[in-house]
């Protein structure tokens, strides 16, 4: 009975149907199954196969939107159910995530910080039109491993490498990580900087991050 409803879940994201997501996952736990087991063997199978289907070229950015939103509603419904028996998500990885100073563009930029949440990394959100300094700050602050810088501006892209100077210059660019994304920005962007990685979508960022300081959610 508890595995058809997880597959359900599963199912529900990969269909695209954020209220039947809700609703099952609050079906799940009022039926006595475990909130761990409703996240891995409901919820993320859903992201990643959603992710895999992207990949693919088989779903697009919508379908990856409406996954990312079920996914985020359902979390809602789990996460105090989690803290309440120390059951929290096995945590991938810290990441410092923002768009660039002078830019407000912040669609991908939350889509790429839910997906790596959903993912299992612990994600600080410093939203948009975000200066070197506070990106700085916050990773002291954190002690994340992992900064995710987003531009959508040709005008904006040159503050990814200001941030990546003044991690240096802060000392911190030995134990933190940079990747950058957003429409104009390029692997070869990314070497001239001297970032770690560029990533083209959200489901690349979450490989890439797992690649550059993950351990396996
Ligand atoms: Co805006 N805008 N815009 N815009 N905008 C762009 C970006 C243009 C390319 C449109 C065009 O001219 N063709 C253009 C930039 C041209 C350029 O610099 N070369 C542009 C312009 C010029 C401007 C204004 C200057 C317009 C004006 O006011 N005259 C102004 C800038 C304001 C500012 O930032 N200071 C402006 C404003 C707006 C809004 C407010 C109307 C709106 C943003 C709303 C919001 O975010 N709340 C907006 C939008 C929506 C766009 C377009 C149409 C879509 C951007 C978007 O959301 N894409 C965009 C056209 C385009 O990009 N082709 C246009 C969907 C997301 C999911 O994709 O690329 O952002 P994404 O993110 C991906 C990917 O890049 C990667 O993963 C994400 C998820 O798959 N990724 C990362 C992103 N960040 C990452 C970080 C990582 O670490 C790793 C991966």
């Amino acid at each position: 009975m508890s595995r058809e409803l997880l597959e359900k879940i599963t199912a529900s994201l990969v269909d695209g149907d954020p209220d039947l997501t809700v609703d099952l996952t609050g079906q799940a736990l009022s039926g006595g199954v475990e909130p761990i087991a409703v996240l891995n063997d409901g919820l993320l199978p859903g992201m990643r196969i959603v992710g895999q289907k992207f990949s693919d070229g088989e779903y697009f950015l919508p379908n990856l939107i409406v996954a990312a939103m079920g996914m985020k509603r359902a979390m809602i419904v789990l996460e105090p159910e989690l803290r309440a028996r120390h059951q929290a998500m096995k945590v991938a990885g810290s990441v410092v995530i923002g768009t660039v100073q002078g830019d407000i563009h912040e669609i991908g930029k939350t889509l790429v910080a839910t997906m790596l949440s959903a993912n299992g990394f612990e994600v600080h959100d410093l939203g948009v039109d975000v200066s070197a300094e506070q990106f700085v700050a916050k990773v002291r602050e954190t002690g994340a491993g992992l900064v995710g810088l987003s531009a959508l501006l040709t005008t904006t892209m040159t503050v990814q490498r200001e941030v990546v100077r003044a991690l240096e210059a802060a000392g911190l660019r030995g134990r933190v990580k940079v990747m950058v994304g957003g429409a104009p920005v390029s692997e070869q962007w990314a070497k001239e900087i001297g970032a770690d990685g560029f990533a083209e979508d959200a489901v690349a960022a979450v490989e890439l991050a797992t690649r550059l300081v993950g351990t396996a959610a």
